[in-house]
């Protein structure tokens, strides 16, 4: 753990660095000759998302869904459905996921969440697409109970927890956390304003790296297994994410959510 005065100078610079803008165009490592693992279309939404862990918003109807699951065999395997939304104050997340042990203990902020289930956003804000993690890329994990551990990256690639953004979950359960009766899954919705990301005025066209992700455990919290919209082995690895443009409407079939609170 860095020392305070450390961790201060960090705040500072990292706060600099923001109001010097987030999307200037120095050079930087990157590997934008690699095709994107996965593009999408984020849909703009005129109302603001409730976020209640309630996908009843009718918004929701008109966002992509993606889909992924963790390489583990059932009957424990987890799978997600994952649907993005903006509009001028936020980035817009929700996740429906299937699993059939419900595991949360960690409630304070920016606690580890080892053995914890929940899901977890990356994005690159500047989709410079770089190997290593940098001030514009930012990760958020939430946990089943609402915690939020969340980091940004440093001039030097390190992961920096000690920022703190403004997002705000919620998770809605079906099932019982940290007990041996059999769950069904979870919901959960995110909000996470634009200017935490250091960017100014958003509208349609604007381009993000960005990866979703869950992370899963059940009987055994030793037992890490997780997946990602991307397929990454390391999730904090910007190179690897796809891209997710806002756009006013989609132009591709929307996949349509359902308004139960668990869909699976
Ligand atoms: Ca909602
Ligand atoms: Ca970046
Ligand atoms: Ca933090
Ligand atoms: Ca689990």
């Amino acid at each position: 753990m860095p020392g305070k005065s450390v961790v201060v100078l960090s705040t500072v610079f990292l706060a600099l660095a923001c109001v010097s803008g987030c999307r200037t165009s120095e050079p930087v490592e990157r590997m934008a000759v690699a095709p994107w693992p996965c593009v999408m279309e984020v849909a703009y939404t005129p109302n603001a998302i409730r976020v209640d862990g309630v996908m009843d918003e009718a918004s929701w109807q008109d966002a992509q869904a993606v889909f992924f699951m963790d390489d583990i065999d059932s009957p424990n395997r987890n799978t997600a459905r994952a649907w993005v939304l903006w509009d001028k104050t936020n980035l817009y997340v929700a996740f429906s996921v299937k699993d059939s042990y419900l595991r949360a203990t960690h409630t304070e902020h920016d606690t580890a969440f080892p053995g914890d289930d929940g899901v977890e956003i990356l994005i690159d804000t500047r989709l410079d697409r770089s190997n290593k993690w940098l001030p514009d890329d930012y990760c958020w994990h939430v946990n089943l109970n609402g915690a939020i551990l969340d980091d940004r990256g440093t001039s030097d690639g390190k992961i920096d927890h000690s920022w703190n953004g403004n997002a705000l979950s919620k998770t809605v359960i079906d099932g019982t956390l940290n007990d041996d009766e059999p769950d069904k899954g979870y919901v959960t919705e995110i909000a996470i304003p634009w200017s935490d990301l250091g960017l100014g005025e958003v509208d349609a066209g604007i381009e993000i790296g960005l990866d979703l992700c869950v992370n899963d455990f059940d009987e055994n919290p030793e037992i890490y297994q997780y997946s990602d919209w991307c397929n990454l082995k390391v999730f904090h690895q910007p190179s690897g994410f796809g891209l997710a443009r806002m756009v006013r409407q989609i132009e591709i079939p929307a996949r349509k959510p359902s308004n139960e609170r668990v869909i699976w």
